[in-house]
C-alpha cells in the first residue's frame, strides 16, 4: 500500500501540517483516492480491450460457446486481494477515528458553550471570551461542548474536525494549530435566524502572547 500514500507522504513529510487531525483527513483522502483510481483503472481498461478485442465481426463466433471455464486460483485471488483492500481501510480509518476522538493527554481544556447566536469560552484560569477563541501553537485543545438552548456545531474547517453542541450534555472535540494566525470557525448546525453570523475567531498567538493575553484578567 506504501505507493498510495505517496502523494499525501510527499505533501505532509516535508513540513509540519498546518493543524491536527487535518493532516489525518488529507492522508486517508489520497489513500481512498489512489485505491479508487486503481480499481476503476482495474475495471475500466480491461473493459475498454475487451471491447474492441470482442468486437462484432461477421463470420466471426457467429454461435455461442457452450464451454464453461473456471479458474479457482482466480477466484481465490479476487476474493483475497479485496479482503486485504478491505481490511486496510478499515485499519486505516479506525486508526483516524480513534486518533480524532481521543485528545492527547496533554491538552488545554476549553469550556466551549453554544447559545442563539453566538460562542462562549471559559478557560481554567477563570477567563472567558466571546465569538474569539485565543490558543497557544503547537498545544493541543480539548474543547468541552455544550448548547445553552438548541442544537449546535462547532466546526474548525481548517483543523477539519466537528462536533455537535448538545444541550444538557458535554461532547467534545480536539485539534492542534502549529501555525500562528486567524482562522474560523463556524456553526454547522442550522439553530435559527442568524445561525449563519455564528462564527468564532481562531486566534492562534505563540505561548508567550497567550500567557500574556490569559494573565490579563
Ligand atoms: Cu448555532
Amino acid at each position: 500500500m506504501q505507493m498510495f500514500s505517496v502523494i499525501g507522504a510527499a505533501a505532509a513529510s516535508s513540513a509540519v501540517p498546518l493543524a491536527y487531525p487535518a493532516d489525518s483527513w488529507d492522508q486517508m483522502f489520497n489513500i481512498w483516492l489512489g485505491l479508487a483510481v486503481v480499481i476503476y483503472l482495474i475495471v475500466a481498461v480491461p473493459m475498454l480491450y475487451f471491447l474492441y478485442r470482442f468486437r462484432y465481426q461477421e463470420g466471426v463466433n457467429e454461435t455461442a460457446s457452450t464451454k464453461e471455464y473456471e479458474s479457482h486460483g482466480l477466484e481465490v485471488l479476487w476474493t483475497i486481494v479485496p479482503l486485504i483492500v478491505v481490511i486496510y481501510m478499515a485499519v486505516q480509518s479506525l486508526t483516524l477515528y480513534s486518533e480524532m476522538r481521543n485528545p492527547p493527554p496533554e491538552s488545554l481544556v476549553v469550556k466551549t458553550t453554544g447559545m442563539m447566536w453566538t460562542w462562549q469560552f471559559d478557560y481554567p484560569s477563570g477567563k472567558t471570551s466571546y465569538a474569539e477563541l485565543t490558543v497557544p501553537v503547537g498545544k493541543p485543545i480539548k474543547l468541552e461542548l455544550t448548547s445553552r438552548d438548541v442544537i449546535h456545531a462547532f466546526h474548525i474547517p481548517a483543523a477539519k474536525t466537528m462536533e455537535d453542541a448538545v444541550p444538557g450534555r458535554v461532547t467534545h472535540l480536539w485539534f492542534q494549530f502549529n501555525e500562528t494566525g486567524e482562522f474560523p470557525s463556524f456553526c454547522r448546525e442550522y439553530c435559527g435566524t442568524a445561525h449563519a453570523y455564528m462564527q468564532a475567531k481562531i486566534k492562534v498567538v505563540t505561548p508567550e502572547e497567550f500567557d500574556e493575553w490569559i494573565n490579563a484578567g
